[in-house]
């Protein structure tokens, strides 16, 4: 059984095995957590990102996928990078939004990686309502077989910690 945790704060000050970075398929950072995770990190997660790039993603990282890097001067072993889709009024997104978590999860096993710390992917920059992207957060992790003994939601304000709340019941 994976324990789910909420914690209310900046994610760049989080004691895990990994942190994972709600990134752009570019993985060369940005702003909102993306540019938080590389000021604090440093620059190896860059380079690191850069050279992913070079050799597997010359067109991006797409969305839904991930990969994980060096967490460079961060108390965490590894950043996951994940790109969420961009919110669409039109077009439903959330088995996007539902495979980053996924993913990532699936990687973080891969590493042996046994505590994860988790942003609201997507409900920043690229507009996800967080009511949505909560539920689909935590529905995911619930129902995603993994070895990762805890998952942290770590979430930067009062609105996201409490629909958060509300979701994890
Ligand atoms: N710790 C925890 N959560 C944070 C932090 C932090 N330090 N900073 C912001 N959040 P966003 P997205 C919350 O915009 O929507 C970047 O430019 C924030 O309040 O970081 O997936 C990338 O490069 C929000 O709830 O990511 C991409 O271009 C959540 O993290 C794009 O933004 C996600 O907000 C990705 O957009």
């Amino acid at each position: 059984m994976t324990t789910i945790r909420l914690v209310q704060g900046d994610i760049t000050r989080e004691s895990v095995d990994a942190i994972v970075n709600a990134a752009n398929s570019s993985l060369l950072g940005g702003g909102g957590v993306d540019g938080a995770i590389h000021r604090r990190g440093g620059p190896a997660i860059l380079d690191e990102c850069r050279k992913l790039r070079a050799s597997h993603y010359g067109k991006g990282l797409a969305a839904g996928q991930a990969v994980a890097t060096t967490a460079g001067n961060l108390d965490a072993r590894w950043v996951i990078h994940t790109v969420g889709p961009v919110w669409s009024a039109t077009e439903d997104r959330s088995e996007l939004l539902a495979s980053c978590y996924r993913e990532s999860l699936r990687i973080a096993g891969e590493l042996g990686a046994r505590t994860v710390a988790f942003p609201a992917i997507s409900t920043g920059v690229y507009r996800w309502p967080m009511d949505d992207g909560a539920r689909i957060a935590v529905e995911t992790v619930r129902d995603t077989p993994t070895a990762v003994e805890e998952v942290r939601f770590v979430l930067f304000d009062d609105r996201a910690y409490d629909e958060f709340a509300r979701v994890l019941g």
